[in-house]
């Protein structure tokens, strides 16, 4: 690892995302980070620029076409990305099946799986060329297990666990690394938009136990990618001491 290598990390404009951004450019790494809200990608440009050289893409994930878009348009000292962090994914809505919301069931599998698939098609070509670069997806907890109401978020990111063992198989031949970080409850910006800005039930979520932070994350994260070369961790699942499955939480930790 030295101060030339690239990171393109989506979802960079809140929760394990921002942590991770954080994170790296306080190991020297450049920065290309993204995200829709633009406001956010300019405060953490601002923030970021003292320690590494940040570049920022405003995009939607789920945008096919602008996804390749805001990939091509990469300058050139930019444009070698040695490490893509597929982060971008939210829960949208917690119903059983029979009454689910089809416009979030299009959201999950737009944005958490055909969205990562879409930035993954951008720029793993150029990895292939240079033989070289490392993959982390982040799955959930909830790509191990199925838990009440989770129907469709737990069905995306099982899809992110499949993906991930198929891109290490395919890329196998081009020595690229790929992995999946899952983890369990984490206190970030989810819930809100699991729970369409209802703040309150939102943080109940969170309530009663320590959750693991951003931060924590990010750093197992920054583990991952520092390993030598011959070393991928392949699949991690992190979680709070206090959560022992989905639907399991010790209220007293
Ligand atoms: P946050 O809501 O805090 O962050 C989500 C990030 O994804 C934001 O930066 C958001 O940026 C970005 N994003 C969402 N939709 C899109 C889109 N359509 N196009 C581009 N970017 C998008 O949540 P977390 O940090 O917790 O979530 C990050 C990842 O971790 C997700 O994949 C989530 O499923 C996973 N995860 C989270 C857990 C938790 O308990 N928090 C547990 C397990 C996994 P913007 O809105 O600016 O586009
Ligand atoms: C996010 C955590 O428990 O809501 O993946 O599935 S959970």
């Amino acid at each position: 690892m030295n101060n030339k290598t690239t990171a393109f990390i989506t979802g960079a404009t809140s929760g394990i995302g921002r942590a991770t951004a954080r994170a790296f450019a306080g190991k020297g790494i450049n920065l290309v980070l993204c995200g829709r809200r633009q406001e956010r990608l300019d405060n953490l440009k601002i923030e970021l620029s003292a320690f590494t050289e940040v570049h920022t893409l405003q995009f939607d994930v789920s945008d096919k076409e602008g996804v390749f878009k805001a990939v091509e348009s990469l300058p050139g000292k930019f444009s070698d990305i040695d490490i893509l962090v597929n982060n971008a994914g939210n829960a949208h809505g917690l119903d059983p099946v029979q009454s689910g919301n089809t416009d979030d069931w299009d959201a999950m599998m737009d944005i958490n799986v055909k969205g990562l698939l879409y930035v993954s098609k951008a720029i793993i070509p150029n990895m292939v060329k240079r033989q070289k670069g490392h993959i982390i997806n982040i799955g959930s907890l909830a790509a191990k297990e199925v838990y009440p109401n989770g129907n469709v978020y737990c069905a995306s990111k099982h899809a992110v666990d499949a993906i991930t063992e198929g891109m290490r198989i395919d890329l196998n031949a081009s020595g690229i690394r790929v992995g999946a970080v899952h983890p369990g409850l984490v206190e970030t910006e989810f819930s809100k938009v699991r729970f369409k800005e209802d703040t309150g039930r939102a943080e109940t979520v969170y309530q009663g136990y320590k959750a693991l932070q951003a931060e924590d994350i990010a750093d197992i994260i920054c583990f991952v990618v520092t390993r030598p070369y011959h070393v991928n961790i392949a699949d991690l699942l992190v979680l709070p001491t206090a959560q022992a499955s989905s639907t399991l939480v010790n209220k007293k930790l």
